[in-house]
């Protein structure tokens, strides 16, 4: 039943040995740039960036703060592969497309994919600028049949009914707790449940309400296709959630929420994720 857009491992292979033959970083950890997240990238030695639109058979990015770039380069020491900007359901792109790069990632000889977001705080606990390591997540679209997996498996990425009770690493959460006190980080740690939702819209009152009723801690527009996909294909993940504002849990019109909020963010954690990050990759073994 070809009723989903798929690419064929053959799709694939040829992506990633595009990249391969252009490139002579082999990074073994890969890091996927959530909203304004991306300025990770940029801090990588030994650059070597491929635009989307350079890489045959990819999708090109549209969303404001998004760049849309494939950076190799050194963190820490060791190699790795960052996507500057990703895709997202809400742009329109398939399941495949917004999971594509996962795939080449695994290809490309990716063990171990750090994901980033920038979300909303769904508990009440949580302030703008805290980090949450992503413990669980609850895809919505998929709950209801929009799972990156829907289509015909292939078997050289992993088995038709994958486990995701372990999706998150614990190894790798207690290694971001760690990399979070060797930054100065620890007070505004927080570990939780990430709730993805298609978007673009950003949740009513009564959603909100709902999330938390159900034990969401914080909720986004990304994030769970690309870690699905992962650990498919038999990745090891940790997640991070940079909490950009509040979820408005009250019927009070004179509270607002815009985009420039998030991005704004992102903008005042922007360097504390990047050591963040760099600190965990020290920590990661290969
Ligand atoms: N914030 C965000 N909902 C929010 O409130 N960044 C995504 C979704």
């Amino acid at each position: 039943a070809d009723v989903v857009e798929s690419y064929s491992y053959e799709d694939i292979e040829a992506i990633s040995k595009f990249l391969l033959e252009r490139c002579r970083h082999r990074p073994k950890i890969g890091i996927i740039c959530g909203s304004g997240l991306g300025g990770l990238a940029d801090t990588l030695q030994e650059q070597e960036a491929f635009p989307y639109e350079s890489i045959p058979k990819f999708p090109v990015s549209t969303v404001s703060g998004h760049k849309g770039r494939l950076v190799f380069g050194v963190l820490s020491g060791k190699a790795v592969v960052c996507m500057q900007g990703r895709f997202h359901m809400y742009e329109g792109y398939s399941m495949a497309k917004v999971t594509l790069p996962v795939r080449v990632m695994k290809l490309l000889g990716v063990e171990t994919m750090l994901v980033t977001n920038a979300a909303g705080g769904v508990n009440q606990d949580y302030v703008p600028g805290d980090i949450m390591i992503i413990k669980d997540h609850i895809n919505f679209p998929g709950l209801c049949g929009n799972n990156p997996l829907r289509g015909p498996n292939n078997e050289k990425f992993g088995p038709r009914f994958p486990a995701m009770n372990d999706a998150y690493n614990a190894k790798l959460r207690a290694s971001l707790r760690a990399a979070a006190k060797l930054c100065g980080l620890s007070d505004h740690m927080k570990e939780g449940v990430y709730a993805y939702l298609g978007g673009p819209a950003y949740e009513t009152v009564a959603e909100l309400r709902f999330l938390k009723a159900i034990g969401v801690d914080a909720v986004g527009m990304s994030t769970a296709p690309e870690v699905i996909v992962a650990r498919h294909c038999g990745m090891k993940v940790c997640g991070l959630s940079l909490i950009s504002n509040k979820g408005i849990m009250e019927y009070d019109p004179s509270l607002v929420i815009d985009h420039s909020e998030v991005l704004e963010a992102g903008r005042v954690r922007a360097a504390d994720i990047q050591s963040l990050v760099s600190n965990l990759v020290k920590l990661i073994d290969e």
